[in-house]
């Protein structure tokens, strides 16, 4: 039994193999997702990594600190041209203004040319969270010409929402 199941393991050839990246402010729910572990979490000093089979792919997901020491290192991790799966805590209109100027920045880089973008509107549980539209013209996603993107309203807290956003890396990747 232990047998065939590594068989198995050792023949899956995935269709393909795709790089995500997680970015945003800190707080805004990255690791939460990543694990679908909701509760207590520490921030992330650095960055967790993660290999998941999805739907005959491989994810290689890296989900990287959004604290304001880390968030200069973001621009090393765009090398294998990832998709960029940038969240915001939707219901932390505060927060908005810095997200979006680190959001630009990143986006300005060369290396971040022409990849992908979601922007993951997080914390939809929340009673005053904002809604996809409001994300989309605070953004400015309609003056991005020259990459595909997309909002996704997602809760990781139950878990909605989230392959949502898996499904649309791989039908755009
Ligand atoms: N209500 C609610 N809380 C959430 C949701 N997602 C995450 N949280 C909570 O938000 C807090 C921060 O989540 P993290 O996953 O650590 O955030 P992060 O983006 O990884 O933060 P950094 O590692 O500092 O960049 C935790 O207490 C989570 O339980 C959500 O969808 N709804
Ligand atoms: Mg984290």
């Amino acid at each position: 039994m232990g047998q065939s199941s590594s068989i198995s393991a050792w023949n899956f050839v995935p269709k393909k193999r795709i790089t995500v990246l997680f970015l945003g402010m800190g707080g805004s729910g990255k690791t939460t997702v990543l694990y679908s572990d909701f509760g207590i979490t520490i921030p992330t000093i650095g960055f967790n990594i993660e290999e998941i089979n999805y739907r005959g792919c491989v994810l290689k997901i890296f989900d990287v600190g959004g604290g304001d020491r880390i968030y200069p290192l973001w621009v090393h991790y765009l090398e294998d041209k990832p998709a960029i799966v940038f969240f915001i805590d939707s219901s932390e209109e505060t927060q908005l203004a810095q997200a979006k100027e680190r959001l630009h920045m990143l986006l300005n880089q060369e290396k971040a040319k022409g990849l992908p973008l979601i922007i993951a509107a997080n914390m939809k549980d929340v009673d005053q969270s904002m809604s996809n539209e409001i994300m989309e013209e605070y953004f400015n996603l309609h003056t991005l010409t020259n990459r595909k993107w997309k909002v996704i309203g997602l809760s990781g807290k139950n878990c909605d929402g989230v392959y949502e956003i898996y499904d649309w890396v791989l039908e755009n990747m």
